[in-house]
């Protein structure tokens, strides 16, 4: 178990005070060994010594992901490669990914965060965990396996893919916590029933999810399916990669390594910072990185932070569950549309699966939506009038929320694909 008392549970007057010293050391640091920040920051006429007070963050300039790939791929390091003990890198959609660095202090930090967030979500030295992400140059498996291993679970890195045998392996291995990207878990259950197996009798009893949005009602689908306690957690590889953020038991909010991260939720439009408990985007700074210090990274992702200490005892803040990213925001004819309110919608319709895609395309001018979805196999009977039925619930219920006429097509079950990582919702046809 890894608790770090002192500073999970610091009080905020003196972690401002941890932050802002090790901010102003990040500043220095940036501005004497990133050639790219120095140049930013003379252009912005800041230097390193006008962060007076954590507030004065806000007159440094942002960094956005294109700032790493203009630096592919090492060119925003603060340190010399012989100090870089491991890469990872992000796959973009387009083009070069972004590449990360870490050093060996790096790695014990990584691995002490992921810890600290594993251990909030109840796992021990007891549990086997089943890593179900990708090895590789994504930053999900090797984060959650180091961080496993340091609290003493009993780790088993089956990586992604080859779901009938991740299935065995949790019958043979009595696996107590998977670890997987939800859309996975949801996969992996439907494989299970396929096999005649029925999820909610494996011994699992917890899932750690994360690396994509998924919605409450979703938490309760995977609860439902598996018979496990579900918790959320958050992170990016340009900051660290899974174990910036993380739900307690009371799954109300995550919990950020505040100690580590300085984070901010900003006005997209504006860039101007907002206050607690607005919703806008996650800007995080790192605090303690060697080899990529970042300053004010543009997350994309929106959320909102809430710093009241928590009944589990921790008092770093809690950011919600992301609602979406600012870049995946549809404007389907003037209305603005986020792929977790469909979903949201979706799973709250009896007979509805949580398989669906969402295609725009455009006619002329106008926009047009259509949600292509999977009912369940109950619901599937078979007889046009009950699918026509379930269809028409879901475009007045979708009408309901979005204030917009979307097309809903019911598909056989099975039939949409199926994703082992990351879920890929959308197809937007208007894009070029
Ligand atoms: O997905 C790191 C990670 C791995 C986090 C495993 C948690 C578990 P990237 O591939 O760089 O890193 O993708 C980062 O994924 O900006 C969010 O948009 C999204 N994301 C990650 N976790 C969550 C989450 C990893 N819990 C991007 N909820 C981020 C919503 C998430 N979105």
């Amino acid at each position: 178990m890894i608790w770090d008392r002192e500073k999970e549970c610091i009080e905020r007057s003196q972690l401002e005070e941890l932050q802002l010293a090790r901010l102003k050391k990040t500043l220095k640091n940036v501005y004497e060994n990133v050639p790219f920040y120095r140049k930013k920051f003379d252009e912005h006429g800041v230097k390193p010594e006008d962060c007076r007070s954590l507030k004065d963050l806000s007159r440094f300039p942002f960094t956005v992901k294109n700032d790493l790939r203009d630096n592919y791929p090492f060119g925003m390091f603060a340190v010399p490669k012989s100090k870089i003990v491991r890469i990872h890198a992000s796959s973009g959609t387009t083009g070069k990914p972004t590449v990360v660095g870490y050093t060996q202090n790096d790695i014990n930090t990584w691995a002490e965060l992921v810890a600290r967030m594993v251990t909030m979500a109840g796992v021990t030295n007891d549990d086997v965990a089943q890593v179900c992400f990708g090895y590789g140059l994504f930053t999900g498996a090797f984060g959650l396996h180091y961080g496993l291993e340091k609290v003493g679970a009993m780790v088993v890195p089956t990586s992604t893919g080859n779901t009938e045998r991740q299935i065995m392996l949790m019958q043979d291995f009595q696996t107590t916590a998977v670890i997987s990207t939800p859309t996975y878990a949801m996969h992996m259950a439907e494989t299970a029933k396929k096999m005649g197996v029925d999820p909610a009798q494996l011994p699992l009893r917890v899932g750690l999810f994360g690396s994509e949005a998924w919605t409450e009602n979703m938490r309760v689908e995977l609860e439902n399916t598996w018979n496990i306690k579900a918790t959320d957690n958050y992170g990016l590889s340009e900051i660290m990669g899974p174990g910036v953020a993380g739900e307690c038991l009371e799954t109300c909010g995550m919990h950020i390594a505040e100690d580590h991260f300085l984070v901010e939720v900003i006005d997209p439009d504006t860039g101007e910072p907002l206050d607690y408990g607005e919703e806008g985007e996650l800007v995080i700074t790192t605090l303690t990185k060697e080899a990529l210090p970042i300053i004010r990274y543009r997350t994309r992702d929106i959320t909102k932070l809430n710093p009241e200490p928590c009944r589990c005892g921790r008092t770093t803040a809690r950011m919600s569950k992301v609602s979406g990213r600012t870049d995946d925001m549809l404007i389907i004819s003037g209305v603005n549309v986020f792929p977790s309110q469909i979903e949201s919608v979706l799973l709250q319709i009896d007979g509805i699966s949580s398989h669906y895609q969402i295609i725009v395309t455009k006619k002329g001018y106008l926009d047009a939506m259509e949600v292509q979805v999977e009912p369940t196999a109950e619901a599937f009977t078979g007889h046009y009038k009950d699918l026509q039925a379930l269809e028409e619930k879901v475009r007045n219920s979708l009408y309901t929320v979005l204030s917009l006429r979307a097309k809903v097509k019911l598909v056989e079950p099975g039939s949409l694909e199926r994703f082992e990582g990351k879920a890929k919702r959308v197809i937007d046809k208007r894009k070029k």
